[in-house]
């Protein structure tokens, strides 16, 4: 079903069908029922989705895994830090115009990604249904970096707005420098909820913290740039130096235009073309891949990401048989049929909550079979841990959730 070219098989480009149309219907008049409500517990239009689960969508912040390749190359620890900061805002770039909601995982569910090319897998696992949990494990396959972490996204409801705030620690271990690095990623917002063009905002402090030199609060670099475009470093004096240049000008033509009478009153996408002014001096730690020319009418998906529901050649007698590419909403809505993937969607819901009351009744706890609650060794807090053996391909004990 790939197109082959000389023979050798390639990663598609796109998806098999465009997206449809969503002008028909208004979010507001679905959102202002689930105020208030968990983001596993809304139920919306299936035309609001995107045809990719959530783990899927976690699995996004290896994009740019190329970076922490490059860190691990750096044998100053500042200079690997300064990478890791570009990685950890490259790692949400994906999400720039990405107002499509991603299926639910299914308690149990699992996603994995095998890169070779880039030198890393990844395994991930919907640990827990409500709140909604999902555990994800990457690793080099030269033993150079791991990098795991949970996301429990834990959404508000801001009448104009909703709000998601990322509930989990990501952890960077690069194994050859015995360096670790945790941070938690930043806040999501969707604006114009009730009216206007949806978009997207990521803001708050993303604190990144090295546990092995535990560097002081000396200013050592300044980073800039934008999560949607490029991020620049800096020393710190000449980043002063100029700001100061800057404000002296700025000050001269203080003016604002006006605001044009009968404007919209939704909350404006700042600057849509403005791009970041590079300050002489600064070395580039990181800029964005363009985005395909179709990818409005694939969800705003990157290249990348038109990747992620793809089944490789061989793949399906490998995968264990609760990988989110098997699931036959999120396939047939990639397929552009959307009564099959509302009426699949439906009844995979259905059945885990029969699997679930069965389960209660046998007074049985459920357990998951990748992770495990443990101790981050780096934070001494709460974490899910991939506990191995994914890779081994034995999925004899697997949960029948589709
Ligand atoms: C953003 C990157 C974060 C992890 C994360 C958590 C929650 C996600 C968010 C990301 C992207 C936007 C998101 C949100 C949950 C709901 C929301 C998928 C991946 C969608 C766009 C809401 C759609 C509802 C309508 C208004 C159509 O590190």
């Amino acid at each position: 079903s790939t197109p082959q070219e000389n023979g050798v098989w390639e990663r598609r480009k796109t998806l098999p069908a465009p997206m449809i149309s969503r002008c028909d219907y208004s979010v507001w008049g679905i959102l202002k029922k689930c105020i208030g409500m968990e983001l596993s517990k809304i139920t919306m239009p299936i035309v609001f989705n995107e045809p990719l689960s959530f783990l899927q969508r976690m699995s996004e912040y290896m994009e740019h895994t190329h970076l922490i390749h490059k860190a691990c190359t750096l044998s100053d620890s500042i200079d690997r830090m300064q990478v890791v900061a570009a990685f950890a805002v490259s790692s949400v770039a994906s999400q720039w115009d990405r107002t499509g909601k991603p299926f639910n995982p299914l308690l149990g569910e699992t996603y994995e990604l095998t890169r070779e090319d880039e030198g890393y897998r990844l395994i991930s696992e919907q640990v827990s249904h409500h709140p909604p949990i999902s555990a994800f494990h990457a690793q080099s396959l030269k033993q150079e970096f791991e990098f795991h972490g949970s996301i429990y996204p834990k959404l508000k409801f801001w009448g104009k707005s909703v709000e998601a705030e990322p509930k989990g620690t990501m952890t960077l271990e690069l194994l050859k420098h015995k360096e670790a690095f945790t941070w938690t990623n930043p806040l999501c917002c969707v604006h114009n909820i009730i009216m206007g063009k949806l978009w997207i905002e990521q803001y708050g402090t993303v604190e990144i913290v090295n546990h092995n030199t535990g560097d002081s609060k000396k200013k050592r670099r300044v980073l800039y740039g934008k999560w949607t475009e490029c991020m620049y470093s800096v020393a710190p004096k000449v980043y002063e130096a100029n700001k100061k240049k800057k404000t002296e000008k700025g000050d001269a033509k203080k003016n604002k235009p006006e605001q044009s009478a009968g404007e919209q009153e939704t909350e404006d996408m700042p600057g849509g073309q403005e791009t970041v002014s590079v300050i002489t001096g600064s070395a580039l730690l990181w800029r964005i891949t363009p985005r395909p020319a179709h990818s409005e009418e694939m969800y705003n998906f990157t290249s990348f990401t038109m990747t992620l529901n793809e089944l490789e050649p061989g793949m399906e007698r490998l995968l264990a048989p609760t990988d989110c590419r098997l699931r036959p909403d999120i396939r047939a809505m990639e397929n552009g049929d959307l009564d099959t993937a509302s009426v699949e969607k439906d009844r995979l819901e259905e059945k885990q909550r029969a699997a679930r009351k069965e389960c209660s009744k046998d007074e049985e706890e459920w357990s998951t079979r990748w992770f495990r609650l443990g101790t981050n060794p780096h934070t001494g807090a709460q974490d899910w841990l991939y506990t191995g053996g994914y890779f081994d391909r034995n999925y004899t004990d697997c949960p029948n959730i589709y």
